[in-house]
């Protein structure tokens, strides 16, 4: 339903409805949250929270455009205090064409002149303004507008200025004639005979919109029983405000410190909320292209054939086996992609037209047969860029492996399975590690890379390294640096990944532990390929 409509119906409904005053965008939203249906613009709280005093000395377009950040940060329909109309009905055609443009509900004009004082200031001196000439902008105003529903309330302030219910009856009258939606009857008394001997008067003839700023001991059912369609509480968050930020500011003046105001005021994250910043980090996963060094890639191990899994690798390699519906190498793309890794290098060697997938760049490493790990990974070293993660071919994994080791800040960091049968006797990259004493609270948190070891070892080892890796900017410039030096040397030739490994620990590199215990399959053992099942 449009903004208008909503404020429409709020004018027309049976029982009264309530507007509360706003004076900028989160103060509008905050007004929405409370639960409100309807906001005034309060050109008091507005002017005021400028720093500047509620006599036009803000312009015209200055007030819209404030008013635009609240309707722009809200559902709700916003009624503008548009105080005279800002000049005459020329001036009232292009504010109504404005404030339609910027989704704008209505707007509240008073029969006073232009520059305005507040009502509560100075009331009796207040000149009003020619009925006929305030009648011809009300209906400028309706002539212009472009949706049927945007809303014109007349504010009669003839109690304000002192010149008692005749007149104020006389103006409501002339304003309702000349097209208003409804009549704004305002009064600076402390009680609200005012409104209520006007109320008696009116006989319902247009809505009656008040201001109980002044009466606001006036228990509200009273207004009900007079069929009073809209009050307004003009300014009340603004004072709220105000108060507070006083206090807060006198106590942080006083103590020079911040703790002990700090749970008397919201936190950080209650503005992030308010501004909405978790649309604005869904919007930047949709559609911020990922810059250059913030660009995650991967490359992915996949040459080798797997003998041991016979005629299923007998026209594809083994990272093409189904698994399920999905070969393994979609399962391992498609969780890349869901961490927003969509830069993966494949290497490939046995079979490698039947690594037919979109979207991967495939590096060939037809030598695969006689060289080791190191080799394939030097061929694609220099095609991925940013934070990277190296992983073979042949392991089937759960997707949250990828989220422990991206949100590990370390340069190079390995999973390393600490659940695997360790009866079973078996080749594998069988982890050594220390722990960091004292850096973390948690038990198996803070494990660094001792060595790892190709056969099974007899002492105690941690676990098993799964061949899943990741490495930051700085990690990956580390394996380029090593590939470089190394691969002109003959033993690069066999070399995998786990020697380099060692090597790097044992200059002192840091080598980061993930553990995680179960969780996936080495397809090389796997014994029942119906158990993976679509995970
Ligand atoms: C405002 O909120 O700016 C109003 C109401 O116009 S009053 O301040 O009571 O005049
Ligand atoms: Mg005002």
């Amino acid at each position: 339903m449009n903004k208008t409509t909503k404020l429409k119906k709020l004018l027309l409904s049976p029982q009264l409805e309530f507007l509360m005053e706003a004076h900028n965008g989160i103060s509008a939203k905050i007004v929405e949250e409370a639960g409100f249906k309807g906001i005034w613009a309060s050109g008091l709280s507005i002017s005021g929270s400028l720093g500047v005093r509620d006599n036009n000395e803000a312009s015209w377009t200055q007030i819209v455009d404030v008013v635009e950040f609240m309707s722009d940060a809200t559902t709700i329909p916003i009624l503008i205090d548009g105080d005279t109309g800002y000049g005459n009905f020329n001036n009232m055609r292009r504010l109504v064409k404005k404030l339609e443009q910027r989704d704008i509900a209505g707007v509240c004009i008073e029969d006073k002149i232009f520059p305005k004082t507040n009502s509560f200031l100075r009331g009796n001196g207040q000149p009003l303004a020619d009925i006929n000439e305030f009648c011809g902008k009300i209906k400028a105003g309706k002539d212009v507008q472009r949706d049927g529903d945007f809303v014109i309330v007349a504010r009669v302030e003839a109690f304000i200025t002192g010149s008692g219910l005749g007149e104020a009856l006389k103006r409501a009258e002339a304003y309702r004639q000349a097209g208003a939606d409804a009549i704004l009857v305002h009064s600076r008394l402390s009680n609200a005979s005012e409104i209520f001997d006007f109320m008696k008067h009116w006989e319902n003839r247009a809505p009656i919109v008040i201001v109980p700023t002044k009466y606001y001991t006036t228990p509200t059912d009273e207004f009900r029983k007079r069929k009073i369609s809209l009050a307004i509480w003009a300014n009340h968050i603004f004072r709220g405000s105000i108060q507070k930020m006083q206090e807060i500011a006198k106590q942080i003046y006083r103590e020079q410190n911040l703790l002990s105001v700090e749970d008397s005021i919201v936190p950080i994250k209650e503005i992030f909320r308010l501004q909405d910043d978790k649309e604005l980090e869904r919007a930047e996963e949709l559609y911020l292209s990922p810059k250059p060094g913030n660009q995650r890639s991967a490359i992915i191990l996949a040459s080798t054939r797997g003998e041991q899994l016979g005629k299923l690798t007998k026209s594809i390699p083994k990272t093409m086996i189904k698994i399920g519906k999905k070969s393994i190498l979609e399962r391992a793309i498609e969780h890349l992609n869901e961490y927003y890794i969509k830069n993966i290098s494949v290497v490939a060697g046995y079979k490698k037209e039947a690594i037919n997938l979109p979207d991967l760049n495939i590096i060939e490493n037809d030598r695969y047969e006689t060289t080791g790990e190191m080799v394939s990974l030097s061929k694609a070293i220099d095609t991925v860029q940013g934070e990277s993660v190296i992983l073979f071919g042949d392991i089937l994994f759960k997707k949250y492996f990828l989220s422990i080791i991206l949100d590990d800040p370390a340069d190079i960091v390995i999973i390393v399975d600490s659940a695997f049968p360790f009866d079973k006797q078996y080749q594998s990259d069988f982890v050594h590690a220390y722990q960091v004493e004292g850096a973390s609270l948690f038990p198996n948190d803070n494990y660094h890379l001792k060595e790892i070891l190709y056969d099974q070892p007899r002492t105690e080892y941690y676990g098993e390294w799964i061949g899943m890796m990741k490495l930051s900017v700085k990690g990956l410039g580390i394996v380029r640096n090593f590939i470089h030096e190394f691969q002109n040397q003959p033993e690069f030739q066999k070399m995998d990944i786990r020697d380099m490994l060692n090597h790097l620990v044992q200059r002192e590199i840091k080598i980061k532990i993930q553990t995680i215990a179960g969780h996936r399959i080495d397809v090389n053992n796997i014994e029942d390929f119906s158990l993976a099942g679509d995970f």
